[in-house]
């Protein structure tokens, strides 16, 4: 979503390849919020620009602006996008699941993000792609370690169909980019279909408008 500079309209930069950049364009276009998507690629040749890291001192991304109100990191863009935007609430209506969510996130942040994107995806599918061999030591440890993520998250989910009880909330919109690049591998893939409540969980968060509207690869279909 890009257009002329509407200065009340949210501002996202980043790159529509990240899992934390489609998190935050997930929640907008949930909350059907317009929005500008800047472009920034932090992994280009010399990394994000210099004047980025006025907006993001780690040279991360997202950032995002709201009526010169700057910020960064995803759960704090996400929670206030969720509090200050009209549209449905993305966080579950009790103390305990609210806390569950959190609980999801933060297993997601810290032990998912390194081991199902980093540790198989980019080792099994992008690094090949780039011209680096897979390191199979590498590969076996976050398989080891995604196996662990995948059944926390599976006990938290209970009968789901969410992550966290029967609507979707932020716990939901930051593990689909995620586990989006972790079925593209063809390890992940065989995680997921030993998996039968996560998969058919992915299959329905795969086709909500705004998993669609984000997407930035034809991989991430049909598999
Ligand atoms: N804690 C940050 C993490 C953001 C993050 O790691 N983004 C990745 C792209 S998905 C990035 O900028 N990586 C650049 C790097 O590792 O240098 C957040 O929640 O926003």
């Amino acid at each position: 979503m890009t257009g002329p500079v509407d200065m009340s309209q949210p501002t996202v930069f980043g790159a529509a390849y990240s899992v934390y950049v489609r998190t935050v364009r997930l929640v907008l276009a949930e909350k059907n919020v317009p929005y500008r998507l800047v472009e920034i690629d932090v992994f280009g040749e010399g990394g994000p620009p210099p004047e980025y890291l006025m907006r993001h001192p780690f040279g991360r991304i997202p950032a995002f602006e709201h009526d010169g109100f700057r910020l960064y990191e995803t759960d704090a863009i996400v929670r206030y996008i969720d509090e200050t935007f009209d549209g449905p609430s993305l966080v579950p209506d009790t103390s305990k699941g609210r806390a569950r969510m959190t609980q999801a996130m933060r297993i997601l942040d810290c032990y998912a993000y390194p081991s199902m994107v980093w540790g198989v995806y980019v080792e099994q599918v992008d690094g090949p792609q780039e011209g680096r061999e897979t390191d199979p030591v590498k590969l076996d440890e976050a398989i080891g370690r995604s196996r662990t993520c995948l059944t926390a998250l599976e006990r938290l989910m209970d009968d789901g169909p969410f992550l966290v009880g029967s609507r979707p909330c932020l716990a939901d919109l930051l593990a689909a980019p995620m586990f989006t690049y972790f079925r593209m591998a063809p390890q992940g893939q065989q995680l997921l279909a030993e998996r039968p409540r996560l998969k058919s969980w992915l299959e329905r968060m795969l086709v909500r408008p705004s998993m669609i509207e984000t997407r930035w690869s034809n991989d991430e279909v049909g598999s």
